[in-house]
């Protein structure tokens, strides 16, 4: 049985880059995000430093868990790298089938997806382009710009997140500067595929 969810007006801030009225709002600095990272020297490097500083956050619409209904957000990625790897987002699959559309709003970003073969698929996503997350491929988003990446985010309220595989695997490629260009690389931390 779905919950009773009130039919609901939504305020996308662009300039905060808020979500009005929203279910869930977080932020992931450094320290939480170390362990997903390409080099975690370059991690463990900044933090000993003192610094944590934030890679990206977000703020999101949910009221329920219970399928049919949407969640839907704004996520926004800072600008920066940690070694020669751009700042991302930690990636997941969805526990459950459920495909996820992310609408590009501002900036330039890399949607890395990866499916349980390992196969992994990127899309330049720049303002108006939307990326589409197949049923079953993980997915993590990176900020290839300068200034902040932020895009719209929208899947089905039952899908869930699974976090775990991508921090014991990671994804099979990276996105990184190297000569002052863009690389997308294989990852050499990478684990395997699931099984
Ligand atoms: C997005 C992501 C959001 C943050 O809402 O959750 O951009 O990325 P991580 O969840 O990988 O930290 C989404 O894909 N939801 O399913
Ligand atoms: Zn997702």
């Amino acid at each position: 049985m779905s919950a009773i969810i009130e039919p609901t007006k939504v305020i996308l801030d662009f300039k905060k880059i808020i979500v009005k009225p929203y279910t869930r709002k977080k932020q992931v600095k450094l320290s939480e995000l170390k362990d997903y990272c390409a080099y975690p020297e370059a991690a463990e490097k900044i933090l000993s430093e003192g610094r944590d500083p934030i890679i990206y956050e977000y703020y999101e619409y949910g009221p329920t868990e219970t399928s049919g209904n949407i969640n839907f957000g704004l996520t926004v990625i800072y600008p920066g790298k940690i070694g020669k790897e751009y700042y991302m987002t930690k990636g997941h699959f969805h526990e459950k089938d459920g495909a996820e559309l992310y609408l590009c709003l501002k900036g330039r970003g890399i949607l890395l997806m990866q499916n349980k073969e390992g196969k992994a698929v990127t899309i330049e996503l720049e303002p108006g382009s939307i990326g589409y997350v197949p049923v079953g491929w993980g997915h993590r988003t990176i900020n290839i710009g300068r200034g902040k990446f932020v895009f719209f985010f929208a899947y089905p309220s039952d899908a869930g997140h699974d976090y775990m595989i991508v921090k014991e695997k990671g994804f099979s490629k990276i996105v990184i500067e190297e000569g002052k260009s863009l690389k997308i690389i294989d990852n050499p931390r990478y684990r395997g595929t699931s099984d």
